[in-house]
């Protein structure tokens, strides 16, 4: 009787892991839990997924926005075998970044991400582990050691606009791409944050640069093909070649400068990024903790992936939003005079702007936030992964589901911002024309919780100072027989504006002005 129970005992022990392995095999397999509540889907067929229902547009972030009409403001839909969930909603979107950002932090790994990054060593793509963790506090405290808040940063910015201005001068009343000057300012900021250096115009290595960080920005994490089908790299691809070669080049210039840095590195002399990475390399090493070491991961390799989302991040995302504004400020000459008016009375024009000006130039500081309305850098952010199955708002989600949060709709919500298509600075204003606060909830242009950005700070100050020393100086219009500037925008891992030619006006005030002196 005994060994009956007993065998019937086991028989159920057996079944019972036997049905635990079978349903984590089909969960894993992407099978769905039957009462679970899960997000409204778009069709799907096998392999392909939804893409069939997806192509009849090329910009991801404006589909995605549509699509709300037909499915509502959170759905899912398969990018060949990979679940995907949108977001659309500022409520939606607080939920899997700030409540539950831990569970929605991680990454999901691509081709393209992969060969930038040497598989996820870095921040920005890669994924939530105790590794990222250290890695983020490292850049973040050197971040505030070197930039927020510190006099030098603001120098460091200053004298960059001023360079700026110079050449500007230089090509007045002339049709000029503004493009490579707004550029070279934010990679000059960056760069004496990274390395301690910078690059005059036309300097070869500042010419390469730009190329290959254009390509990288051209084929990298904007859900190619190959990103999709990863299996498509066996066959020849014009984009992912193109992409190795941009990266070669990249890291060939990163090693240079890293190799430089541990040549030269002393331990009281901490003056930029690397140094500050190395310090805390060797204090590892040193201190015998070389086991700590490798478990978070402080190579070289992920030395040299940080630097460069920090230098790639620094330069592309502060640039495009230069050109967004500047491309905003030929189409409403009428902000453009506003922004001027309170320069001219707040700051005059016997000194340069300063950050200390920044609460008394109101008006400027709206249309910055604006232009990060109504173009965001990252209309879809990065990618988030669930860690482990979760939920958003009433809806199931489950491990592993892809996380896209459309900035684009948040910042376009017609319940929450008055015809989100105009472009109208004073939205950020009362009516005494101070700032408000926050006119709506659904604004994240830097995104927000455990991956919010860690340039906030750095691109801020740098927006507003080079904006405020451009308009106290010059007017920018279209030249005679060229079209305004396209405001669309193209879509990839920042959204890059089209390229246009200004006629920049020496305003009457600075004609009698020498700025070499
Ligand atoms: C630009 C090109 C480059 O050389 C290196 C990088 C890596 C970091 C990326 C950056 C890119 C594009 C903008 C990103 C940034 C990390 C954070 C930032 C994606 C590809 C945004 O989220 C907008």
């Amino acid at each position: 009787m005994q060994e009956a129970s007993c065998a019937a005992l086991m028989l159920g022990a057996v079944l019972a892991v036997l049905g635990l392995a079978l349903f984590s095999l089909w969960r894993s397999a992407g099978g769905k839990l039957p009462h679970a509540n899960y997000p409204r889907s778009l069709p799907s067929l096998p392999i392909v997924g939804s893409l069939l229902h997806l192509s009849s547009h090329s910009q991801p972030h404006l589909m995605f926005c549509d699509l709300q009409k037909k499915y509502g403001n959170l759905y899912s839909l398969k990018m060949g075998s990979f679940y995907v969930v949108i977001v659309n909603n500022h409520l939606h979107a607080k939920e899997v970044l700030l409540k539950k950002g831990k569970v929605f932090a991680g990454r999901p790994r691509t081709v393209t991400t992969d060969l930038l990054t040497r598989d996820g060593k870095d921040i920005a793509f890669g994924t939530y582990s105790p590794s990222w963790k250290f890695h983020r506090k490292l850049v973040h405290s050197a971040l505030s050691m070197f930039g927020e808040g510190a006099l030098a940063l603001e120098k460091i910015i200053a004298g960059e606009a001023a360079s700026m201005c110079q050449t500007l001068t230089d090509f007045c009343d002339k049709p000029l791409d503004m493009a490579p000057e707004l550029t070279r300012g934010a990679t000059n900021v960056i760069c004496s944050l990274c390395f301690k250096s910078n690059y005059k115009r036309g300097d070869p290595e500042f010419e390469s640069m730009l190329l290959y960080s254009q390509g990288i920005v051209d084929t990298v994490a904007k859900d190619s093909l190959v990103d999709i089908f990863p299996w498509l790299q066996i066959f020849p691809n014009k984009d992912l070649k193109m992409l190795k070669k941009c990266v070669e080049v990249r890291d060939a210039l990163l090693q240079k400068k890293y190799l430089e840095h541990k040549d030269a590195y002393n331990d009281n002399s901490v003056n930029d990024l690397i140094d500050a990475l190395l310090k805390a390399k060797l204090n590892m090493e040193n201190n015998n903790r070389s086991k700590l070491s490798k478990e978070v991961g402080l190579t070289d390799d992920h030395i040299l992936m940080t630097v460069g989302d920090i230098f790639g991040a620094g330069v592309e995302t502060t640039a495009t939003v230069l050109k967004w504004a500047v491309a905003y400020a030929i189409h409403y000459p009428e902000v453009q005079k506003k922004i001027q008016e309170e320069i001219d009375t707040k700051i005059g024009f016997d000194r340069q702007p300063s950050m200390s000006d920044r609460s008394r130039l109101p008006y400027l500081e709206a249309t910055i936030r604006e232009v990060l309305r109504i173009r965001p850098v990252a209309p879809l952010l990065i990618p988030h992964v669930a860690i482990t199955d979760s939920s958003i708002g009433e809806f199931t989600i489950p491990k592993g589901a892809r996380v896209v949060i459309n900035l684009w709709s948040i910042h376009h919500d017609e319940n929450e911002w008055e015809n989100p298509d105009e472009f109208d600075p004073n939205r950020f204003l009362d009516e005494n024309g101070n700032l408000v606060q926050a006119p709506s909830p659904s604004y994240l242009p830097f995104g927000a919780g455990v991956r919010v950005c860690v340039g906030e700070i750095l691109a801020k100050m740098e927006i507003f100072l080079f904006l405020a020393w451009i308009f106290q100086r010059f007017t920018l219009e279209i030249p005679e027989g060229h079209t305004l500037p396209d405001l669309q925008g193209k879509f990839g891992v920042v959204l890059q504006v089209a390229k246009f030619k200004v006629k920049v006006k020496l305003r009457e005030q600075w004609k009698d002005i020498d700025l070499r002196t």
